[in-house]
């Protein structure tokens, strides 16, 4: 592509992403509570523990809690249009079932905002980002109980209250699909995955779902300007072989997504999905005004998008390494050194795909690499010399483009982990996004500075252009 022409309309908004949990560190100040991510130090990997321990890289993060200023700087140094963070649901309602916002968590993203507005970016915002309050983990197995659409609905009726005039987008749950997967961090569930019964896993979906439209309600009501989005794990799925048994794997496997997008955008169950529910013998509690409030559908789809998987009717056929899924590995496609299937074709794909079938603004909200990165110096100035990761996004935003040229209607784009941060799966620092590096390393060692890698100019030069440089 020549730098005078590009598909990226005027306005859309280049930025990055970040959650609450993975960068602001501060795990006990400003009056916060414990959040279940405190209790993780071993990430997706291990069982929780009783309190929080020192080994847990994420309650000191990258102090973005103290640094903020000066971080959200840097990515506006690299021109910036938004931000995307979450709120630390325990830093508003410390166990979660207080009657009244902690002010002193309130107050830290009014100054957050204080400085994007600075800098004339948008903030993207995360309501609940694998943050789930530990209190309410505990008392309700998290959102197995029906409890949890109250406790969450005030939460969200408080930041619109106090951020719906200078925020626009906000997401209601990170990858609300993910709950099926990673109960614990996703949904707060305390009971172990191999003890959940499907009923209580799929009432869980069903009470975050609930609470998700009921936050749009909400926020029509108290924040008639925001715009509301769903934020899914996109992973497009092929089938391991052309015999129709590995494609209608791929479709239920398909299907088990889309339902949350469905929900989100048609305002009701789709029938594949209830018989789902059926053959796993699961019959779901939902009542009258449940139906009711599902019906307030939202403003735009966002997702994230790292990898795709292949599916085979054949249960001999081994799984291999995902995200947070399973699936089986595509012969045909590298991958990261954790095993995510590198496939920029595919994000055009399920791009084409998500707005077919939903007809919604769609708004890609995490992308990126996860690497090893060496911190070296050049000419006398620290840097990380990340071509592989500039090769990885480069590929991933022409394909961007090329859904653009589709007619798929696209807000924006951030990076994932925009500024390094504490990995979600692995806990560990040492799976790196960002274009700034953070010295510090997986044994908790390391100087908190920041130092610009070499993407960090290749990314400022994509927004320049508005993409006319890829
Ligand atoms: C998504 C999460 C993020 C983020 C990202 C990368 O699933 O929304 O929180 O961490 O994946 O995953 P990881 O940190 O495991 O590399």
């Amino acid at each position: 592509m020549t730098s005078t022409s590009t598909p990226f309309p005027p306005g859309f908004l280049w930025g990055g992403a970040t959650a609450a949990n993975q960068v602001e560190g501060a795990y006990a100040e400003g009056g916060k509570g414990l959040s279940i991510q405190d209790v993780m130090p071993r990430g997706i990997a291990g069982p929780p523990t009783e309190e929080p321990t020192e080994d847990n890289l994420k309650l000191v993060g990258i102090d973005f809690y103290h640094r903020y200023a000066e971080d959200i700087a840097l990515l506006a140094g690299m021109g910036f249009r938004t931000f995307r963070f979450s709120i630390a649901w325990s830093r508003i309602f410390p166990r979660g079932n207080e009657a009244e916002p902690n002010e002193e968590g309130l107050a830290f993203y009014d100054r957050v905002l204080d400085e994007c507005e600075k800098h004339g970016i948008e903030p993207l915002v995360t309501i609940s980002h694998y943050e789930t309050p530990l209190g309410l983990a505990r008392t309700h197995d998290g959102w197995v109980s029906r409890a949890m659409i109250d406790h969450y609905a005030r939460y969200a009726r408080t930041l619109f209250e106090r951020y719906g005039s200078r925020v626009r987008y906000w997401l209601t749950f990170n990858e609300i699909n993910s709950v099926l997967h990673a109960p614990f961090m996703s949904g707060g569930i305390v009971t172990p995955k191999d003890q959940l019964s499907p009923t209580d896993l799929y009432q869980a979906v069903h009470h975050e779902l609930v609470a998700s439209a009921l936050a749009t309600k909400i926020a029509r009501e108290v924040a008639p300007d925001a715009q509301i989005g769903c934020m899914l794990i996109a992973m497009p799925t092929y089938p391991l072989t052309p015999d129709p048994a590995d494609a209608l794997a791929v479709m239920r496997a398909d299907h088990l997504n889309l339902a949350f997008g469905d929900v989100h955008c048609r305002g009701a169950y789709p029938g594949y999905f209830l018989r789902h529910l059926r053959e796993q013998g699961v019959e779901l509690e939902i009542t009258a005004e449940d139906r009711e409030t599902l019906r307030h559908t939202v403003d735009f789809v966002s997702f994230s998008y790292y990898m795709s998987l292949c599916e085979s009717a054949d249960p001999t056929v081994k799984a291999g390494a995902g995200n947070i899924m399973g699936g089986v590995p595509n012969p045909t496609l590298p991958a990261s050194e954790w095993g995510w299937q590198i496939d920029p074709v595919g994000l055009r794909i399920v791009m084409n795909q998500f707005w077919e079938r939903w007809q919604r603004p769609l708004f890609i909200v995490e992308n990126g690499l996860g690497a090893k990165d060496e911190l070296v110096e050049v000419d006398g100035v620290r840097t990380v010399v990340d071509d592989y990761r500039i090769a990885y996004l480069n590929d991933h935003l022409v394909q961007v483009g090329e859904a653009i040229a589709d007619g798929v209607e696209t807000l924006g784009y951030t990076t994932w982990g925009c500024i390094d941060l504490v990995s979600a799966s692995t806990a560990q620092l040492s799976k790196r996004y960002g274009f700034v590096y953070v010295d510090r390393n997986d044994d908790g060692t390391g100087t908190l500075e920041r130092y610009k890698k070499k993407s960090y100019d290749w990314y400022a030069e994509v927004i320049r252009t508005n993409g006319g440089s890829l």
